[in-house]
């Protein structure tokens, strides 16, 4: 019998009992609930200071207190223990607020992205039955408010001020907790084997995949990061991109810092000038990148100098190229780290105190990550030899959620999870990303579905069929091609058209083609669109449609707010952003 099995419609596949069992004994699942490792953190780092801004700071005690008021909004809103909400909110304290509230609460946060707009968002909340949307009370917020008021789903909005003042800490009514007695949260009740919350998928499929994180096997990641990244009660970490994303909440991240009683800075924008501002004033010592956002500190840095307190540079989330690499210990003055993870689990680190990491991606978090390379036949190849990554361990799902036909294909039977990466082992054990077999495009560190925009145009006037591909971009890495064969070749939509279509349907800007061609789509033999032919043909040819509007790597910005960010502004211009 398979070890791994997938019923039909289910939420959450758990471990198989044995695993799960070996991951207890090893000590990897405490069986802690959030709820009690925020508790444990305000009772031992109380007075300490969790989160800093510009504007403010919040102890340890206080970001309990704050989490406590949004746990009790939520239940008074009717959301009970394993619902779901979406939580779509900027780089701001209310981020972890109502992240936090909403496990006190026993609710399930979806980890939105800033960038998502109506089309992500209703997919969440579609796919979740999700009972609360939370979003900023700002234009976005509220275009999403509009946009989930007009659907026949049950969703609640709650939209959240981000103005400082107005979310004072004292602002409600409520008793300041006594810490000496931990209140009886029903997140405190879940089972810690169960989900906590979801992440999203980077995809490479129409609908985009959510991945349930349970307590166990998320606080193991949290904890072992932690340590490998040797955090301590003096790590300053900033938090330059989006607090939602996996790099920057576990590894090891916010979470990671708040586990040992450290300092989370939160930028509001990742841009050099807001950044290195803050870095000045607050002595922060670590940092996780992109690569196309360090390339424009590296272009900041020859300009102005970097605060000497920044000691580890961490870089992942897209292929960093080895003579970038180089550039972070002088120019940076920093330690170079570089990540290579995935939100559905595995994440493999170069060890700080190990060679400058130039072309390697490090090593697995856990011993009891179990890392297996194969060909396309799935048999494993040998050493130094790329080759598709499959993996299973204590902090990687064993199935999506509710995706029961794409889980069948996305795990093997005996629950290795697909990364979809390509990757070789080098001599000393360690891996390097070599490519990529998944059907995705990583620009700038955002992922975008190929077949989720090929669906998308499809319906759009004037297109008979569509494929998107991604181009080699000398800052992000890769940019998005869209090929599209018109269905009437002497009157082709418009790429202002294609992309007014897009936009409207409500897709994230960051998944709009920057580019279209229009041609007959080559078939294979099989008949289906040939892609590998599209992407020799253009990968050298230089093509003429540009848009630039979201340079910014993980934006910020969020749907209304169009506004050019520093970065791209900076990459048009064809120099460095800085301050
Ligand atoms: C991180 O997570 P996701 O889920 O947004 O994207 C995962 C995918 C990987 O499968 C791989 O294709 C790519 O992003 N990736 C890298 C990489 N790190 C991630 N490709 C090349 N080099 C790297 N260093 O991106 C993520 C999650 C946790 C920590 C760090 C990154």
């Amino acid at each position: 019998m398979p070890e791994h099995s997938v019923s039909s419609g289910s939420d959450f596949t758990p471990w198989p009992a044995e695993r799960a069992a070996l991951y207890r004994e090893l000590g990897y699942w405490q069986g802690q609930t959030f709820t009690d490792w925020l508790w444990e953190r305000a009772q031992r780092y109380g007075a300490s200071p969790a989160l800093v801004t510009a504007e403010r700071q919040w102890n340890y005690r206080d970001l309990w207190q704050q989490s406590g008021e949004r746990a009790q909004q939520f239940t008074g809103l009717g959301l009970r223990p394993g619902d779901a909400a979406v939580l779509h909110l900027p780089n701001h304290p209310e981020f972890f607020f109502n992240f936090f509230g909403l496990l006190l609460a026993g609710v399930r946060p979806v980890l939105a992205l800033p960038a998502h707009r109506h089309h992500e968002i209703t997919a969440f909340v579609r796919q979740t039955e999700a009972q609360l949307y939370i979003g900023p009370d700002q234009p976005v917020g509220r275009e999403l408010q509009a946009q989930l008021g007009n659907l026949p789903l049950p969703v609640r909005t709650l939209l959240q001020p981000l103005d400082l003042d107005r979310s004072a800490p004292h602002r409600s009514e409520l008793q300041r907790t006594d810490l000496a007695a931990m209140p009886t949260w029903p997140g405190r009740q879940q089972d810690p084997d169960q989900p906590a919350f979801y992440q999203l998928s980077g995809g490479s499929t129409g609908t985009p995949k959510l991945i349930p994180r349970t307590h166990d096997d998320y606080l193991y990641s949290v904890r072992a990061s932690a340590e490998i990244c040797a955090l301590s009660p003096q790590t300053v970490y900033l938090a330059a991109l989006p607090l939602a994303h996996n790099f920057l909440l576990s590894s090891p991240g916010s979470l990671g810092t708040l586990h040992v009683g450290g300092q989370v800075v939160i930028a509001p924008q990742p841009d050099p000038g807001t950044c290195f501002g803050l870095m000045e004033r607050y002595g922060i010592n670590m940092v996780a990148l992109v690569p196309a956002l360090l390339l424009v500190w590296l272009e900041a840095a020859a300009r102005r100098p970097v605060p000497a307190s920044l000691a580890v540079v961490q870089v992942g989330g897209a292929p960093l190229a080895p003579e970038v690499a180089a550039q972070v210990p002088q120019q940076l003055g920093a330690t170079l780290q570089q990540v290579f993870g995935m939100a559905e689990g595995l994440v493999n680190y170069t060890r700080l105190d190990g060679p400058l990491p130039l072309d390697t991606q490090g090593f697995a978090i856990s011993p009891h990550d179990e890392i297996l390379i194969v060909d396309d036949d799935d048999q494993p190849v040998p050493d130094g030899t790329p080759g598709h990554l499959l993996t299973r361990g204590p902090y990687t799902i064993c199935g999506y959620f509710r995706a029961d036909e794409h889980n069948s294909r996305a795990f093997t039977r005996d629950g290795f999870y697909r990364t979809g990466d390509l990757v070789t082992r080098l001599a000393d054990g360690s891996l390097r990303v070599t490519g990529r077999s998944k059907d995705q495009i990583n620009r700038g560190g955002e992922k975008i579905a190929a077949e989720e925009i090929e669906h998308a145009l499809l319906g759009a006037p004037g297109v008979h069929n569509a494929a998107l591909i991604g181009r080699p971009d000398p800052r992000l890495g890769e940019r998005s091609l869209a090929c599209i064969q018109s269905a009437d070749p002497a009157a082709p939509p418009s790429p202002a058209e294609l992309r007014r279509y897009l936009l409207d349907l409500g897709l994230a800007t960051y998944k709009l083609p920057d580019q279209f061609e229009f041609l007959t789509l080559p078939r294979t033999a099989a008949g289906k669109v040939n892609k590998r032919a599209l992407r020799e043909h253009f990968h050298a040819r230089p093509t003429q449609e540009t848009h630039d509007s979201q340079d910014c790597p993980l934006p910020h910005a969020g749907p209304v707010a169009r506004k050019p960010s520093p970065l791209a502004a900076a990459s048009r211009a064809g120099r460095a952003a800085g301050p």
